[in-house]
């Protein structure tokens, strides 16, 4: 019997990397996965922590993922780098793709990264995070499978289609917000799901298109976009730039390749990097002194900028690890003990 324990960041790095490596995946694909999975537990971001272990497992098994895929990066004399994930996970294109991002984003002032072929299901706030921490403010979008209704419609048709900001922040965590374009993130509904809870009113409708706060009859039907008419835009601004326009699958295409949502669907992904100090040339002005006078006037009136939750729940996870609850270290122990054969 497995009691709730805490963990440090360190050993569950370790046990998920082992538990990748054991189902099969090479150790850039393992390690890659790893950083974003911990890094979600670290930040308190269940949705897109350990949770997923399982799914990406399941991926593989239907062998849906390529678990050994050394992404191909494309360099050439514009300011867009391409990355072929060779249909492994997008966090080992990223990381792939990101020196060579920095490089032509230095040259130009902006640059994209193309990464296309690949499977995901991650937060996409790392990856701002990394641009940031190198200086870049930087935008990533993805789309997903089917999932979401457009505004006015009743079918799943859009995906939850993540869009993340961010922007860096001299000596301090950049500012970075990151959501899906659905009212709450897939994940979410499963982890209702999963605990037996409803879900609150406004986020799906059952298949019939009516309201639903079951989690069993919104993952069957459709979620709704945030903000009405306005979410439904950007998500379809996410399927036309990061998918349409680069050559990729859309998310109704995603989930036709793919024919379910229970496993990490194929598709590809854009993040477009900025240089500030570039864009402010000649202008007399420094970028990064201007944007702090704006966000410490946000959190001057009490306000909370995104990601300072995220913050707050990583500076503890540094200094005490992560409380994983009995369930959770079981699922853990069983898939690193037995691999693929240990998903329930
Ligand atoms: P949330 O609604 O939990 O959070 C969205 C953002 O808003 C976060 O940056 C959060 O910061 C911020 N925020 C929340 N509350 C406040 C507040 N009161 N004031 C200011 N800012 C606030 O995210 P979602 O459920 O929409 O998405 C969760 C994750 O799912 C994302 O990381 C996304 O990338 C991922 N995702 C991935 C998909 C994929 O296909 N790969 C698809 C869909 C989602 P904080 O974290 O500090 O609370
Ligand atoms: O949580 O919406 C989600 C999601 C879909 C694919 C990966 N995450």
């Amino acid at each position: 019997m497995h009691a709730n324990e805490t963990i440090s960041l360190k050993d569950l790095s370790a046990q998920v990397i082992g538990i990748f490596t054991k189902a099969g995946f090479s150790p850039l694909q393992a390690q890659s996965l790893a950083r974003v999975i911990v890094a979600g537990e670290r930040d308190g971001c269940k949705s897109h922590g350990i949770y997923r272990i399982e799914g990406c497992l399941r991926t593989l098994r239907a062998g849906k993922v390529n678990p050994v895929a050394v992404p191909a990066l494309h360099v050439d004399d514009s300011a867009i780098v391409r990355v072929d994930a060779q249909g492994g996970f997008a966090n080992a294109a990223f990381d792939t793709g990101l020196e060579a991002l920095e490089a032509q984003t230095a040259r130009f002032g902006l640059a994209a990264l193309v990464i296309t072929d690949c499977t995901h299901f991650s937060a996409l706030w790392p990856e701002v995070e990394a641009l940031a921490a190198r200086g870049m403010a930087g935008l990533a979008m993805c789309p997903s499978y089917a999932t979401v209704a457009p505004y006015g419609g009743t079918q799943a048709l859009l995906g939850t289609n993540p869009i993340a900001f961010g922007w860096p922040r001299p000596g301090q965590h950049p500012y970075v917000f990151d959501f899906a374009t659905s009212v709450a993130a897939r994940g979410e509904v499963e982890l209702h799901r999963i605990a037996g809870k409803p879900l609150p009113d406004g986020w799906a409708m059952d298949a019939q298109g009516q309201p639903t706060t079951s989690p069993e009859a919104a993952l069957a039907g459709a979620m709704l976009p945030f903000g009405g008419h306005k979410g439904s835009a950007i998500s379809t601004m996410v399927e036309l730039l990061a998918a349409a326009m680069i050559g990729d699958l859309t998310s109704p295409e995603a989930l036709e390749f793919l024919g379910t949502t229970t496993l990490a669907p194929r598709h590809g992904e854009l993040i477009l990097a900025f240089n500030p100090q570039r864009f402010a040339a000649g202008r007399q002005t420094d970028p990064f002194a201007r944007a702090e006078i704006l966000l410490q006037a946000i959190t001057g009136q009490g306000a909370r900028l995104p990601s300072q939750r995220r913050y707050a729940a990583r500076d503890i996870a540094i200094k005490t690890g992560v409380t994983l609850s009995a369930d959770e270290r079981a699922q853990l122990a069983r898939l690193e003990a037995q691999g693929l054969d240990g998903i329930s």
